[in-house]
């Protein structure tokens, strides 16, 4: 009698954070348009946590991500996800992120990312954050981040230190 409680369950914490998603409006600074931003719940006195956008560039000339802030960590940093070997890492962008003219760029689990270091507390499922994105030409670029669940929009597990022993 318990799994069909723990399903309940389960869906009513999903559907909360496809509501909260849905009160997030989408962003227009000059030629972008940001989209659907959100963060994941922490384990405690988990170090790091990542923010997700979905920014599109309607403009003809490329802009770039080049900096964020957020009053939820001492340092943020724009990461990307690449292969080191076998294994799949996160590293710095020093450069930034490029937003190509006509296109749109994921930043979602998995993938690009916001990265949120040396969180200053622990983010909780149903909260909100705010971060600030520095674009080159669109410039400064505030988002509230409903907080999901820890698996929220998974592609996969993003472990910033001691990644997977690979086989
Ligand atoms: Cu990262």
């Amino acid at each position: 009698m318990k799994y069909p409680l723990f399903g309940a369950v389960l869906f009513a914490l999903s559907t909360t954070f496809a509501q909260a998603e849905q009160h997030m409006k989408d962003v227009v600074a000059g030629d972008l348009t940001l989209s659907g931003a959100f963060t994941r719940a922490t384990l405690p006195n988990a170090p790091v946590a990542g923010g997700f956008v979905e920014i599109t560039n309607t403009g003809t000339t490329d802009d770039r991500l080049i900096a964020a802030v957020s009053p939820i960590s001492l340092e943020t940093q724009i990461h990307e996800m690449a292969m080191d070997g076998d294994v799949m890492k996160m590293r710095e962008l020093p450069d930034g992120l490029v937003i190509p003219a006509g296109e749109t760029v994921s930043l979602k689990p998995g993938d690009y990312h916001v990265m949120f270091m040396n969180l200053t507390g622990p983010l909780l499922e149903g909260e909100t954050i705010t971060m600030r994105l520095f674009f080159e030409t669109a410039g400064e670029v505030d988002l509230t981040l409903p907080v999901g669940p820890t698996n929220a929009g998974a592609m996969g597990t993003m472990m910033h230190s001691a990644p997977a022993a690979s086989e």
